[in-house]
Parts: structure tokens; C-alpha cells; sequence
């Protein structure tokens, strides 16, 4: 068993979003409830600290910071028409950024193996000029940006498998070879970016990888992208620090896209991540909640990742032979990458 550490906080629940909106503080009290069980009661916690000015400007332009902390003395302040900020939302969303920050330090200290950080708001839309598309900071781009600042990590790979493309992501690193950003999302869906043929810029051309799926796309398609493209490349990359973009909304039963991942997929696609931790980067490793809107889903394939995180064997490890999905999957993929 390894030692795996959990970030999550009654504080998170503070960033109110208002009736019927998905990303809703409902979403972390099904983890409170999961991680209260029996079997996780031996579980590292860790209680978040705000992230600093300093840490949120590395990613974030000032204006963008001031808009955010301006949010705390108002009920309610919309950013856009989706990404609604409440007077708890600022502490929120420096409670997220700062405690994976936190969560990410000791990991690279070794005081844990990996962590998985239960965090709202989520964080990978949001752009170095402002909130976007439910995210206030961008979360998983403020850690990398730490890590590489302290000398903890000089490359760093991002795995996003939200369905949705993290735009403010791969943003944050298009031009930057030491920062790998590899995304499987829907496509064509919100936001719009993604596409395959975006793939860096600059000293960055290669280090963002879109592998952009079809409406209907589940397990084989993933295995096969994740097998085929995104582990091998990823590999050759040789991460020292392996950070993911893990939100859950691409699970069949999540209600705002349509993409048919099980949820023993993410059992699996965290599986070939820590086999590529293990073998780059020491085993570093650590998951950052992103979306996931069905409660039950979320709940279980957050389970599901967990569990691989603390034990990676009770996963196959992308051993053995392709199911016929899988070989459909692949050939299609080999097609449409052979193009590019
Ligand atoms: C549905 C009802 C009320 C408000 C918004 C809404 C909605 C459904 N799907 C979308 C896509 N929207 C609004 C626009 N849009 C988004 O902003 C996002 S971001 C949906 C999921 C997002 C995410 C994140 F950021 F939360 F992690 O990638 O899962
Ligand atoms: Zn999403």
C-alpha cells in the first residue's frame, strides 16, 4: 500500500454557484461522504492553505487576481454567463490553488507517494486574463508553475482527461518545453479549443498533445488513445512530476457530455499514469479534481482512481491484448494522427 494523501476542505463548499448549476458544493460533500468510510480511514489528510499573491501571479495577470478578491464583498459577481463567484469563492479558490501547491511540496519532499486533491472551484479554463467556464484560478497551471520556481521539477507532464479541453491550460504553457500538456477531451464541445493540430508553439511545438474524441467515444477509444499516443510520448518526455486534470465528466452517466467512459476507466487511465510515474518520475504523482456532475459517478470513479493510486496492481496495467473495441479504436486513431 502506498501513502497517498488527501486534500479536501468544509471551506470549498463556501464558493456558492446558485440553483441548478453543475458545478455545485454538493459535489464534495459525496467525497467527504466517500472518504469517510472504513477503508480510508488510514489516509493521509491535509488541511489547505490560502495560495499567495505571489503563486496565483505566475499564471495570472493582476487584474485578473483583483477581480477575483473584489468578489469577496459582493453576494453574487458573474464573470461570465457560466462562472458565478460568491463572498466565499475568493477563499475557495486560493484554498485550491494554495493546498495543491501544499499537496504537490510534499510529495516532492517525499512525505507522501502521491495525492489526490479534492478541490472546487475547478481550475483548467481559466485564462492568465480571467475566469472562465466555472474556473476562477487555474489550479493545475499554478502547481506546475510552482514546481518549476522551486527547482522541484524542471519538466512536468499535465494529463487533462476532462471531457472538456483545458483551453487556460494549455494556454498557460504553449510556448514551454518544460511543461508537457496532453489533453483527451470531446470534440467538437465547449470550449472549442483542442483541436489535434494544436500542438505548441515555438520551444513548446510538441509539448501540447489534443487527442480530441467523438461524441460516443468510451473505454477502448481511451485505452487505445492513452496506449498508443499518450503514455509513449509522455514517456519520452520523461516527467519528474506527473500532475492530472482529473475531472470525472466523461463517465457515460454525467449530464453534460457524451462521452461513455466506465467507471473502471479511470481505474485504468490513472493505472498508465502512475506506471508512468513509476517509471519517470519516481511515482510523483498527483490528482487534481476538474468537473464530474453525476454525484454517484463521481463518487465511484473517484473511488476507482483512489484505490489505484494506493494500489496500483488491483488495476490491469494496460498489459495483454486490445478487446475488439480497442483495435477499432486504435485504427482509427492511427488514421487520423497519420494525417497530422
Ligand atoms: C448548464 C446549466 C447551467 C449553467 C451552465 C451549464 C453548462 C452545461 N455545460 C456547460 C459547458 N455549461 C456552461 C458552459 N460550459 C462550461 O463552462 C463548463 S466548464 C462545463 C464543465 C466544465 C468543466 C470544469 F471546468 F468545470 F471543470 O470543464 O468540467
Ligand atoms: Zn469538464
Amino acid at each position: 500500500m502506498r501513502s497517498t494523501a488527501l486534500l479536501l476542505d468544509p471551506r470549498f463548499r463556501n464558493h456558492h454557484t446558485g440553483p441548478r448549476h453543475p458545478e455545485r458544493p454538493e459535489r464534495l460533500e459525496v467525497l467527504d461522504l466517500l472518504f469517510a468510510a472504513e477503508r480510508y480511514r488510514d489516509l493521509e489528510r491535509m488541511t489547505p492553505r490560502l495560495a499567495t499573491q505571489e503563486e496565483l501571479r505566475r499564471v495570472h495577470e493582476h487584474d485578473h487576481v483583483a477581480a477575483v478578491a473584489a468578489s469577496a464583498d459582493r453576494p453574487r459577481t458573474h464573470f461570465d454567463a457560466d462562472t458565478p463567484a460568491s463572498a466565499g469563492s475568493f477563499e475557495a479558490a486560493r484554498l485550491a490553488a494554495g493546498g495543491a501547491i501544499e499537496l504537490a511540496q510534499a510529495i516532492a519532499a517525499g512525505e507522501v507517494e502521491n495525492g489526490f486533491a479534492a478541490v472546487r472551484p475547478p481550475g483548467h479554463h481559466a485564462e492568465a486574463s480571467g475566469p472562465m467556464g466555472f474556473c476562477l484560478f487555474n489550479n493545475v497551471a499554478v502547481v506546475a508553475r510552482d514546481l518549476l520556481a522551486r527547482g522541484s521539477a524542471h519538466r512536468v507532464l499535465i494529463v487533462d482527461w476532462d471531457v472538456h479541453h483545458g483551453n487556460g491550460t494549455q494556454h498557460s504553457f504553449y510556448q514551454d518545453d518544460r511543461v508537457m500538456y496532453a489533453s483527451t477531451h470531446q470534440y467538437p464541445f465547449y470550449p472549442g479549443t483542442g483541436a489535434a493540430h494544436e500542438v505548441g508553439k515555438g520551444a513548446g511545438a510538441g509539448f501540447t498533445m489534443n487527442l480530441p474524441m467523438p461524441a460516443g467515444a468510451g473505454d477502448g477509444e481511451y485505452y487505445a488513445a492513452f496506449r498508443e499516443v499518450l503514455v509513449p510520448v509522455a514517456r519520452r518526455f520523461d516527467p519528474d512530476f506527473v500532475l492530472v486534470s482529473a475531472g470525472f465528466d466523461a463517465h457515460r452517466d454525467d449530464p453534460l457530455a457524451s462521452i461513455e467512459l466506465s467507471t473502471g476507466a479511470f481505474g485504468h487511465l490513472t493505472a498508465a499514469l502512475t506506471d508512468v510515474a513509476d517509471e519517470c518520475a519516481g511515482g510523483r504523482i498527483l490528482l487534481l479534481l476538474e468537473g464530474g456532475y453525476e454525484l454517484a459517478a463521481l463518487t465511484a470513479s473517484v473511488d476507482a482512481s483512489v484505490a489505484v493510486l494506493r494500489e496500483p496492481h488491483v488495476f490491469d496495467r494496460f498489459e495483454g491484448e486490445l478487446t475488439p473495441d480497442g483495435q477499432r479504436a486504435r485504427e482509427a486513431l492511427n488514421s487520423s494522427w497519420g494525417k497530422i
